[in-house]
Order: structure tokens, then C-alpha cells, then sequence
């Protein structure tokens, strides 16, 4: 066989002898669909970060102004596609007889592209869950009428996604540890490793001996620990992997 001379060789080579794969993937993966990141150039809205306004806090003190840019969120996402590298993981979930797929992403689009082996820790941004009830229901307005009310109770209707300051599902964060503790392969794409509990996936990984890809257009805090570091574009990467 040809010596691996590039990086993707040799990751390529480790996915040809493995059985289990973990990926996390993150806002970069969704970048080349057209869904702006949240830490880039385009990532603000109205001059506000993330941090402020995906807070429990946020939404008691203003629920239309976090509604607000839930629905431009929204109406921005309804018109994205899946990219080459979403397809890819797809195709990665029928291809390797164990794979999980954890993603910090609430866009939707792995899901769209066939991906059912998932976890969506952040949540979703196409579920409302009722303040009152708790009821979680889909919906797919777009526009949403602000403030959106829960059809079983009157009460107010949150996005069904994880806020800053709020835990992850526990169901979720089993499943991923799971999947992290088993795999011999993970792949962390587009993820700037800032945002916990998810920063600390590939040290678990690690600890379990997997050997960790990293694809991403920049070093991040976890570039210093995984096995090879692929610099480029998720839905250019990401297909040549397969
Ligand atoms: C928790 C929902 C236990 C919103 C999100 C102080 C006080 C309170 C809490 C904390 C604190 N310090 C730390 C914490 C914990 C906190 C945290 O980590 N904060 C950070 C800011 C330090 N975490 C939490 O609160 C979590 N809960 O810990 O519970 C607890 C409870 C109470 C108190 C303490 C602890 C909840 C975290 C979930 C928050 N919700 N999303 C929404 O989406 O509407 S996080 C938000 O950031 C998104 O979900 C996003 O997915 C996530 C991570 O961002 P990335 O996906 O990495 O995206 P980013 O833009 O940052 O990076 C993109 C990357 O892609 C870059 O590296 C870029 O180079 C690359 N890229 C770009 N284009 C491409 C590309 N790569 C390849 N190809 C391309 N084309
Ligand atoms: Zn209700």
C-alpha cells in the first residue's frame, strides 16, 4: 500500500480498520450550509453574543427580544440544506457497524440529511417546550407569532434548547459518554472546544484510547491533544474521509 503521505491517508486508513466511530460536531459543520457560526465574523445578531441572550435569564427578563432572534434563527435555517460533509456522516452511520453522532448543533440539518443515530445536546430549534406544562411539540412556523403559546394550557412556549446555565438532558449526556468511552475512532468537527460540558468530550475520548481527528479552519483548545489536525473546510474534509 502507498505510504500515507498526506493526513488524510492515514485517517482514512484508520477508518478502513475500525468499527466504531464517534463524532461531535459543532456550528462549523453547518457553516458552508449557510448557518452562520456563533464565535465568527457573522455570529452576532444585533450586536449580541450568544452568551446573553441564550440564558434563562435572558428570556424571564425579555421573552420577545430572545424570540426574536429565535425566529430570525429560524427563517435564516428554514432555507439551508445539508452540506457534503452532513451527507457524509449519514453515509458514516451506515457504513460502520457502531456510530454515534453527538452534535452541538440545534440547526437540524443532520437530520435532514439522514443521520437518526444522534444526539442533539443543545436541543433543537424546530421544538417549543410549553413553560407550564412542559409539553414539547415540533413546530415549524416561520414566522412564529411572538410571544407563541402552548395549544394544551395557554402558557408561554420557550425554545426546546439548552440555555447557558441550564444541564444537558441526562439521557444525552449517557448516551455521549457512552459513545466516547467505546469508540476507537472520534472526529470533532467545527467545533471551537470553548462551550462545556462538550469541551470536555475528547479528553474522555482520549482517556479511552480513541484516536481523535480534528477538522477545523483554526487550532482550537483541543488541537493540543488529538491525534491529527485537518485545517480546512468541513464539506471539503469531511467527504474525502470516506
Ligand atoms: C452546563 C444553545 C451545568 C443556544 C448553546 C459560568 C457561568 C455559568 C455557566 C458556565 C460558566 N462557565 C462555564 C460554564 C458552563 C457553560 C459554558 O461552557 N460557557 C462557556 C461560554 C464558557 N456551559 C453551560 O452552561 C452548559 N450547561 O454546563 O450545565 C451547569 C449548570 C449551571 C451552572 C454551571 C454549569 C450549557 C451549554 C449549552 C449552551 N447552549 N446553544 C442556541 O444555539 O440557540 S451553546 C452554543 O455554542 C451552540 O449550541 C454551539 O453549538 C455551541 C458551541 O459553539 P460551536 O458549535 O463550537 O460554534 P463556534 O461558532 O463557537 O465555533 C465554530 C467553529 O467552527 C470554529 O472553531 C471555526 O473555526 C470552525 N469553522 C467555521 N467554519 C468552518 C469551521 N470548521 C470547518 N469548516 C468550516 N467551514
Ligand atoms: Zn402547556
Amino acid at each position: 500500500m502507498a505510504s500515507c503521505a498526506s493526513k488524510i491517508c492515514e485517517v482514512k486508513a484508520r477508518l478502513a480498520t475500525t468499527g466504531s466511530v464517534t463524532v461531535l460536531t459543532g456550528a462549523g459543520i453547518s457553516a458552508d450550509s449557510g448557518v452562520p457560526t456563533f464565535r465568527g465574523a457573522d455570529g452576532l445578531w444585533r450586536n449580541f453574543k450568544a452568551e446573553d441572550l441564550a440564558t434563562p435569564e435572558a428570556f424571564a427578563r425579555d421573552p420577545r427580544l430572545v424570540w426574536e432572534w429565535y425566529n430570525w434563527r429560524r427563517e435564516l435555517i428554514a432555507t439551508k440544506h445539508p452540506n457534503p460533509a452532513h451527507y457524509t456522516l449519514a453515509e458514516m452511520e451506515r457504513r460502520f457497524p457502531r456510530f454515534w453522532l453527538i452534535t452541538q448543533n440545534v440547526d437540524g440539518l443532520h437530520r435532514a440529511a439522514g443521520s437518526r443515530k444522534l444526539s442533539e445536546i443543545h436541543g433543537d430549534i424546530w421544538k417549543v417546550r410549553c413553560t407550564r406544562c412542559g409539553a414539547v411539540t415540533e413546530n415549524r412556523d416561520v414566522p412564529i407569532p411572538i410571544l407563541p403559546s402552548c395549544a394544551g394550557c395557554g402558557g408561554l412556549l420557550r425554545p426546546h434548547i439548552v440555555w447557558f446555565g441550564e444541564t444537558l438532558a441526562a439521557e444525552d449526556l449517557a448516551r455521549s459518554f457512552a459513545a466516547l468511552q467505546q469508540c476507537e475512532v472520534l472526529l470533532i468537527i467545527g467545533t471551537s472546544g470553548i462551550v462545556y460540558p462538550a469541551a470536555s468530550f475528547a479528553p474522555v475520548a482520549k482517556q479511552a484510547g480513541a484516536f481523535i481527528v480534528e477538522i477545523n479552519l483554526d487550532a482550537t483548545p483541543n488541537s493540543s491533544l488529538v491525534d491529527v489536525s485537518l485545517r480546512g473546510r468541513a464539506s471539503e474534509v469531511v467527504p474525502e474521509l470516506l
